[in-house]
Formats: structure tokens, C-alpha cells, sequence
């Protein structure tokens, strides 16, 4: 294993003032998203809305690097050049979501495992051959009255593991992605019990399995409320929460923290990532605090973009507009003001 290639990467995606775009929904995530605009899942409409996102000129100055899909990392652009070389053109690295889908645990009504690790070592050989330098593996918990059980914590803790050890041996960098799960009522010290629980599983898990923490990083949810509680934890809140439990947990080794927005509004993923890098500030965090996110940075190029070819230098500056604020909250620059830059440009 080249521990000196991993941390550069590693340390190259959670650069100052930089974070992961997550565009790795699978086709029936896609399909979701695309049928929420009115546009038909085709494989030419996700490329051609794929392609938009990564050719929005200035975007690479607030993203390190893009987690895409199986189909994705296979595609090329509507002028032919392959969908990576776009992305490495402009310095972004590409990574590659490589667990196939969660599916039921037996014995635990409610509680879903990841699926993947078959052949999973010839498949990032492959990847890697692609162009991906780096991975993601994301394992869910829901949070119910009951769960998470801890039988579906170590099942999850131990998947992640396994997984992040072949993406070394692969010369890949893991993101390792442990979701406790937003939905539903549960308030924010729920949330944070069962996050705890499951990152102190998951470094465990990590050390069992010779994983080199300085190589690799770490895609948690924030604590945050049920998406339906009655009363949800404001930023403040959150971020305490957050940087305390992350203080109390993960190895200062680690280079990153690349945070999910987890079905967070985008207002909402911006918001707690400003008042987590102030607060991760003020407590001299040892690892970068950054975002890896999906619909966090989607949701409004997606609205704009529509289906529409005539809507691509919109649905761009929209992408844009989200890097730049979303980057300024990792730095902790953020302000409401700013998004008022949108309707300017
Ligand atoms: C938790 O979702 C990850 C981050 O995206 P958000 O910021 O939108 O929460 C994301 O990478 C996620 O793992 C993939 O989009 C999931 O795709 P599938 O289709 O496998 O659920």
C-alpha cells in the first residue's frame, strides 16, 4: 500500500476552501430525481444533466473531486471525450461509489445492510485502471423506537471496514460513509446516541482491520432532529453537538471530515456546515471540516436545469452559486447576504 499516494489524495480532497460533489445516485435514485422535474430517466438525459454540472466553468475552484456511478465513470460527454477526462482537465479528481444498494438484515425487522463486497477487490482494480482515485461505501441506520440495533451497527461497522481496507490495497482512497438516518421524529439526542454508537464501531472496526486512518475519510451525517420532530435543533445546536461528539471519537489522523446533507434542505446544509466550521474552529478540530454533498449542491441546479437544453448556463450559474456559498461555509465566511448573488448574476 503507498500510504504517501493515498494521504496526498486524501489531503488534495478536503483542501482549504474545497469539498466532494456527490453525483453517484443510482439509476433508481436518478430516476427519482429526474422524474421530480418532469424529465424522463434516459441514460442520455443523466448524462447530458451530469455533463452540465461538471462543465460549469469556476465550479473546480470549490470542488476537489466528484463521486460518480458505475454508468458515469463509464461515459463520455456529448463531443465524446470520456465524462473523467472532463473532470481531470479541470484538476477534479474522480471518484467511485462501489457498495451495490442496502438491503433487509435478516432477523432485524426495519434494519437494512450494505451489499458489495463480492468481488469487490477486482472491481476496483478496474476502477482505478478508469481514472477513480478515490471510493465511497455508504451503510445506513434508521432510528426508530427499537433501532439501531447493535447487531446492525456492527454489521454496518464491519462492511465499511472491509471495504475501506480493499480500497487501500487498491491504491484508492475510502470515504467511509456511515448514515444514521434523518427520517423520522426522533429529537437530536436520539440522533446523537445512535451516531456515537456507530462511529465508536466504526473506528473500532477500522483499527481491527489494519485500515491507515491518515489515508482515508470520513462521510458522517451531522446530529441533527428527525426530519419531522417537533422542535429541530438549530445551527448552533448541531454544530456543538457535532464537533463535541467528533472531539470525543475520531482520531486526530484522520484528514477529513466530508459531511453529508442527508436530506437537509440546501439552506438548511449550509447553514449547520457555517456554524460547524466556526464551532470546529474555536475548538481547534484536528481534521478538516468539509462537504461530500449530493443534494445539498443539486437540488437547485436540478429545479433550474429541468430537462432543458435552453436552461444549461442557468442551471450552471445555480451550480456555482451553491459551490461558492456552500465553500464559504466550510470556511466559516458564510452569510445569508449572499445569496442574493444569484438573482445578480
Ligand atoms: C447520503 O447520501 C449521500 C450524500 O448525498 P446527500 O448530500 O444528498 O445526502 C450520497 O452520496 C448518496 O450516498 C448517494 O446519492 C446514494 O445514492 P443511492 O442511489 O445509492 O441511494
Amino acid at each position: 500500500m503507498d500510504i504517501q499516494a493515498l494521504r496526498a489524495t486524501a489531503q488534495q480532497l478536503v483542501a482549504p476552501a474545497k469539498g466532494i460533489l456527490a453525483a453517484d445516485e443510482s439509476t433508481g435514485t436518478m430516476a427519482r430525481r429526474l422524474e421530480s422535474i418532469g424529465a424522463e430517466s434516459t441514460e442520455e438525459n443523466r448524462r447530458d444533466y451530469r455533463e452540465m454540472l461538471f462543465r460549469t466553468v469556476g465550479a473546480s475552484d470549490y470542488v476537489s473531486g466528484v463521486i460518480l456511478y458505475d454508468e458515469t465513470i463509464r461515459q463520455k460527454a456529448a463531443d465524446g471525450t470520456p465524462l473523467v477526462e472532463v473532470l481531470q482537465a479541470q484538476g477534479v479528481i474522480p471518484g467511485i461509489k462501489v457498495d451495490a444498494g442496502l438491503t433487509a438484515l435478516p432477523g432485524a425487522e426495519g434494519e437494512l445492510a450494505t451489499q458489495g463486497l463480492d468481488g469487490l477487490r477486482e472491481r476496483l482494480a478496474e476502477y482505478r485502471e478508469l481514472g477513480a482515485r478515490f471510493t465511497k461505501w455508504r451503510a445506513l441506520l434508521n432510528v426508530g423506537p427499537a433501532i439501531p440495533s447493535s447487531y446492525a451497527i456492527e454489521v454496518a461497522a464491519h462492511g465499511l471496514a472491509r471495504y475501506a481496507a480493499l480500497a487501500q490495497e487498491a491504491g484508492l482512497v475510502p470515504i467511509v460513509e456511515p448514515e444514521v438516518l434523518m427520517d423520522g421524529g426522533h429529537d437530536v439526542e436520539r440522533c446523537e446516541e445512535a451516531t456515537e454508537a456507530l462511529l465508536r464501531e466504526v473506528f473500532r472496526q477500522l483499527a481491527v482491520q489494519r485500515v491507515a486512518l491518515d489515508g482515508m475519510l470520513l462521510k458522517p451525517n451531522m446530529v441533527v432532529s428527525g426530519s419531522s420532530a417537533p422542535n429541530r435543533a438549530r445551527a448552533q445546536e448541531v454544530a456543538e453537538r457535532t464537533v463535541a461528539l467528533f472531539l470525543r471519537i475520531i482520531p486526530p489522523a484522520m484528514p477529513g471530515v466530508v459531511f453529508m446533507s442527508g436530506g437537509q434542505s440546501d439552506d438548511d446544509a449550509t447553514t449547520n456546515l457555517q456554524a460547524i466550521a466556526v464551532a470546529g474552529a474555536k475548538a481547534e478540530a484536528p481534521w478538516q471540516l468539509t462537504y461530500s454533498y449530493g443534494r445539498g449542491l443539486q437540488a437547485l441546479p436540478l429545479a433550474t436545469w429541468a430537462g432543458e437544453s435552453a436552461n444549461v448556463k442557468k442551471a450552471q450559474r445555480a451550480f456555482l452559486h451553491r459551490c461558492r456559498v456552500t465553500s464559504a461555509a466550510r470556511q466559516g465566511a458564510y452569510e445569508p447576504a449572499m445569496e442574493k448573488e444569484l438573482a445578480a448574476v
